[in-house]
């Protein structure tokens, strides 16, 4: 059965809510195998043995929003906040760029100061990048008014990335409070009329079911983002859900598996930012084709999900993941071969 629709899903048929919610619920040993190797499979015949690689600068850490999960909620009073300058942000993106790395992720809490006046802070940052960089970039701003769109496309904005977390309207508003599930989720439509790439997100652990995560899924992928992710929730000191018991990695690595096989084209993180560096052979195993989160040490950045694991010690560094990736047969994909497969994804997407 589990066969079964892994093969219709291969041969490009379309698979229900309820398949998924089946490819979801596998608990045996062997049928997860055979499910973590179709997503290989899939992955390799799409993409080769090359995976995308995003440099992750936490540019603020300030936020006006409140969400449960998070550690950089605002009602987290006793944590070290930073905001970096515009010149710092473009030489951490410099050194990306000159390490190889494909993209980076410009990303901050719902930052009142950089969205004053028009959002001229956070334009700023990605025109100044763009100008003076020349990387890929992708924006993680929070929900931003729909007529912001163009204008972060404009400033040079190559992605747009707003996470859903849970497409469960309810589970959403106890997480996300006094935040609107609808607009989060036109979010990513507003960013693809105006002609970016969207991401859209799930976390796994918040409190839903198996059929929440078959449909979060279905309705990411239907959404038409160019990429999508989950991440295991892990719990955060000084937050509501600072108790809640942390799952393994396993519920996030089939959905990365079944993702795969769902949306073949797609880009799937292994995000470094749940498990450290040691969470990334299992998701490269599981299907994902581009790693997220790598972040240079000595810069003072923080992760999201774990604000300092693997960072100063180097693990989360270009140079280790990249060793890492040649260890396990892969390798990095140039930044002329991102920027190809950019754009003709590109031609998807608003009026472009
Ligand atoms: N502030 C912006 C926003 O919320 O869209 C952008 C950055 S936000 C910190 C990026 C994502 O990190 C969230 O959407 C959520 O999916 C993830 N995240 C936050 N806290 C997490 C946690 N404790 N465990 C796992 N993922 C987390
Ligand atoms: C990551 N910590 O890639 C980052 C973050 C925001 N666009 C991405 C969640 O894991
Ligand atoms: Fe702020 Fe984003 Fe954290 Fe929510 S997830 S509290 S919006 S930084």
């Amino acid at each position: 059965m589990i066969s079964d629709i892994i093969a219709k899903a291969e041969n490009g048929s379309e698979v229900s809510v309820d398949e998924v919610f089946e490819l979801m619920s596998i608990t045996d040993a062997s049928e997860m195998e055979e499910l973590f190797s179709a997503a290989r499979r899939v992955r390799d015949r799409n993409f080769g043995k090359k995976i995308f690689t995003y440099g992750f600068v936490y540019f603020s850490t300030y936020c006006k929003n409140n969400c449960s999960f998070c550690y950089y909620r605002c009602s987290n009073n006793n944590i070290g906040r930073y905001r970096k300058s515009v010149e710092e942000i473009v030489q951490l993106a410099g050194s990306l760029k000159d390490a190889g790395i494909n993209l980076a992720d410009l990303t901050m809490g719902e930052d009142p100061k950089m969205y004053a006046d028009g959002y001229k802070g956070l334009l700023d940052i990605i025109s100044s990048v763009r100008d003076e960089v020349g990387i890929s970039i992708m924006a993680s701003p929070g929900a931003l008014p729909r007529e912001m769109f163009p204008k972060v496309r404009e400033a040079g904005a190559d992605w747009y990335a707003c996470y859903q977390e849970t497409y469960n309207r309810p589970l959403f508003e106890s997480l996300r409070l006094d935040q609107s599930f609808d607009d989060r989720r036109n979010q990513k439509v507003w960013a693809r009329e105006a002609g970016l790439l969207a991401e859209d997100g799930m976390m796994i652990g918040l409190g839903e079911d198996v059929r929440d995560r078959a449909e979060t899924i279905v309705t990411m992928g239907s959404l038409g983002c160019e990429q999508i992710r989950a991440m295991t929730f892990v719990p955060q000191e000084g937050t509501p859900m600072q108790d809640h018991t942390p799952y393994d990695s396993t519920e996030e690595l089939k959905a990365i598996a079944v993702m795969r096989i769902l949306y073949p084209d797609r880009l799937i993180p292994c995000s470094l930012d749940v498990e450290g560096i040691a969470g990334l052979k299992t998701r490269i195993a599981a299907g994902a084709n581009v790693i997220t989160s790598i972040v240079p040490p000595n810069q003072n950045l923080a992760g999201v999900a774990q604000h300092e694991l693997d960072i100063e010690n180097g693990n989360r560094s270009v140079d280790h993941v990249f060793e890492m990736l040649d260890e396990m047969g892969y390798r990095h994909a140039e930044s002329s071969e991102y920027v190809s497969f950019l754009n003709s994804r590109r031609a998807g997407v608003g009026g472009a």
